[in-house]
């Protein structure tokens, strides 16, 4: 079986410092949430998706299961499927047997995880032509490897728009349409609005795997930036905001301390902390309006019984 090559547009960590000093120059400071996801990062998301408490991947695992063959008939066989932040892969597979794409591109920004991903999707997919992208895909991408009159289904899974703002996400929306092509479609997935006490609980499981992830990005700047920063001086903090309708991450700093990066230093007040991640809720109304004003209409929404996840089928328009 020939080997699966990838593309590899990683980002320098020339470009992540640049973030990294930005993030942590600005106030209140923040880091973004891509550093999340290298190696050590892409396993705890994978425990963490295992958590009890962490409902979004069981119920859109559920929600595939059950609507494959519908998803498949109205996005339609046989095309290029692109996949951003495609992990570990294991949605995606619920799938294939039903949409038979001419080609699978999944696009990431873990490597390793990636690569272990595609590798064994050529395997068992004997079928199938694997071409695993690693890049930040708020990015552009270079994908000139796919003919141009290949029809495109882009699945962007995991509720990860929600990381954005929402006009940002509204933006970025906006953009894929370059990637979908007039003929193509989106399908998209897009955690709901629910009982505060519920997201509360998803983002601090009490095997404290959410906490140990969100930690981790001190971790990075560690082994990756040369970052002189002591994580035990940090403790995990997530809630949901309802005002702003998103759960919020931070690090919050135990006392008074400093951290050294590329020469230059932070200081950090106890109490103060690092906004690490936002993670956006909507209800399917606000979400059809978002994709409308995005150039989208909406062809279909899949949801479980409890109204927890929605998975919508979009069209530009
Ligand atoms: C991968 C962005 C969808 O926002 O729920 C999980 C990441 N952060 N627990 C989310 C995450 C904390 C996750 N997304």
């Amino acid at each position: 079986m020939s080997e699966v090559r990838l593309h590899d547009y990683h980002p320098s960590s020339a470009s992540l410092m640049q973030e990294v000093l930005a993030g942590l120059a600005a106030t209140p400071k923040v880091l973004p949430p891509k550093l999340f996801y290298d190696q050590h990062g892409a396993q705890l998301f994978e425990r963490i998706c295992e958590q009890s408490e962490y409902y979004p991947t069981r119920t859109e695992i559920a929600i595939l299961e059950r609507h494959a063959e519908e998803i498949a008939d109205l996005a339609g066989r046989g095309a290029c499927l692109l996949e951003l932040g495609s992990g570990a892969g294991v949605k995606v597979r619920l799938l294939l047997e039903h949409l038979r794409p001419k080609m699978y591109v999944p696009i990431d920004i873990s490597r390793a995880q990636l690569r272990a991903s595609a590798d064994a999707m050529a395997q068992d997919y004997d079928w199938l032509e694997v071409h695993p992208v690693c890049a930040d895909y708020c990015r552009s991408l270079h994908l000139d490897f796919i003919p141009d009159d290949e029809r495109r289904l882009v699945y962007f899974p995991g509720s990860t728009l929600g990381n954005f703002e929402p006009g940002e996400a509204r933006a970025f929306l906006e953009n894929l349409r370059g990637l979908t092509g007039e003929e193509g479609a989106l399908l998209i997935s897009i955690d709901l609005k629910k009982d505060p006490k519920r997201i509360d609980a998803a983002y601090n499981d009490k095997a404290g795997v959410t906490a140990a992830f969100n930690l981790n990005i001190l971790g990075r700047l560690q082994r990756d930036l040369g970052a002189e920063v002591d994580p035990a001086g940090f403790r995990h903090q997530a809630f949901y905001n309802s005002q702003a309708g998103r759960v919020e991450m931070h690090l919050v700093s135990r006392g008074l301390q400093t951290i050294k990066v590329d020469g230059q230093r932070f200081q950090l007040e106890e109490g103060e902390s690092i906004h690490t991640e936002n993670s956006y809720k909507y209800s399917i109304e606000e979400f059809r309006d978002l994709a409308r004003r995005a150039g989208y209409r909406s062809l279909r929404v899949w949801t479980d019984s409890d109204h927890l996840f929605s998975v919508h089928l979009l069209q530009p328009a």
